[in-house]
């Protein structure tokens, strides 16, 4: 199987984020993951390493706002330019607002701070002086991975780090900054019809609002319930699309301390849907923080269960680009990641 990998996420890490309670916590979405990966993977005799091609900033703008795009372009320096404190000491400090816009009637001002709060959704999309480059460079690794199955592989694995699948058209959130899978999902519906299936323990809420009043790409997320679980607002069962989308969007809330068995009963239900809408293309948006022990998860899917999970996709048969997004038992992801991949191979 074709790896796509970078070594460009190493410098986005920023020296902390904010939780709940405004706790100043260790950035969670640490380089480490990438390495706990690597090294699982680089055990096996099929898995092949690739650089990511660059495919430039259309298919990014395709499904962003250019604003936004040039927000994360240019933000850390304009951080520096504006805050001494960051720019005498620039390696412990990251940007993050204190004010955040809700969308009613709100507009992008002109000062950083100003966009930082119109364009983050929260304390955990740091902003650094590595940001943007990882970013975009994760995004190439997803296109690079779709672009993988289009020319005839049956699966491809895009390493991204940062995440993607909370950053929606013009907004940044949950460590994600670019929507590597939506990038990819887009990219592929110009070559046919193309489903996202999110199975990280979060509801992939920029996936959702990206394509949500699309036909052309079905997307479908299992996740901890907004009722308990961030990202708090959205990914309720009634949310199935809008206007020409109704109907083509999914969202499975399942409740805290789900095990292996009733995760994959939700997963058939969703594989039925995908098998209705006949896709082309399978998008994977993949995180392992469903996994028993995972500091940001409650669900208790184990190693077998990612086997599992890995088996019932794969049997769909499509050409699938898996797309790398949670996972944070960082001393388990390689393994968790290594097994489902094993049923692509
Ligand atoms: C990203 B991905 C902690 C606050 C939540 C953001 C979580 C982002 C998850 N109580 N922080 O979907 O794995
Ligand atoms: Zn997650």
């Amino acid at each position: 199987m074709k790896i796509f990998y970078s070594e460009n996420h190493r410098h986005h890490f920023p020296p902390f984020e904010v939780f709940d309670g405004g706790k100043r916590v260790p950035y969670l979405e640490n380089p480490d993951r990438m390495d706990r990966i690597l090294s699982a993977l680089k055990q096996t005799d099929w898995a092949k390493f690739s650089e990511p091609q660059d495919f430039g900033l259309d298919p990014i703008l395709a499904v962003h706002d250019r604003d936004y795009i040039q927000f994360l372009a240019s933000c850390w320096d304009e951080w520096l330019a504006s805050d001494s404190e960051a720019a005498a000491a620039p390696e412990t400090h990251a940007f993050l607002p204190a004010t955040f816009a809700l969308r009613r009637q709100t507009r992008p001002t002109a000062s950083v701070r100003g966009r930082g709060g119109y364009y983050i959704m929260d304390l955990s999309a740091c902003i650094v002086a590595g940001t943007y480059q990882a970013a975009l460079t994760s995004a190439n690794i997803a296109l690079s991975a779709a672009s993988a199955i289009v020319n005839g592989r049956r699966s491809a694995f895009a390493l991204c780090r940062p995440p993607g699948h909370h950053a929606g058209r013009d907004y940044a959130g949950g460590y994600c900054f670019i929507n590597n899978a939506a990038v990819a999902a887009h990219w592929l519906s110009k070559k046919g019809k193309a489903a996202i299936l999110d199975v990280d323990y979060h509801g992939g809420n920029g996936t959702q609002d990206i394509f949500y009043e699309r036909n052309d790409v079905f997307t479908i997320s299992l996740h901890g319930d907004p009722d308990f679980e961030y990202p708090h607002y959205t990914g309720f069962a009634d949310e199935t699309g809008a206007g020409a989308g109704a109907g083509f969007h999914r969202n499975f809330p399942l409740p805290q301390h789900t095990d292996d068995g009733s995760y994959l009963a939700a997963l058939d239900e969703a594989l039925k849907l995908i098998y209705g809408f006949d896709p082309q293309f399978l998008v994977l948006s993949f995180g392992a923080d469903t996994f028993d022990g995972d500091p940001l998860g409650t669900f208790r899917v184990t190693r077998e269960g990612f086997d599992e999970i890995g088996r019932k996709v794969a049997g769909l048969n499509l050409p699938t680009a898996i797309i790398m997004e949670g996972g944070y038992a960082n001393a388990a992801l390689g393994e968790n990641t290594r097994t489902l991949l094993e049923n692509f191979k």
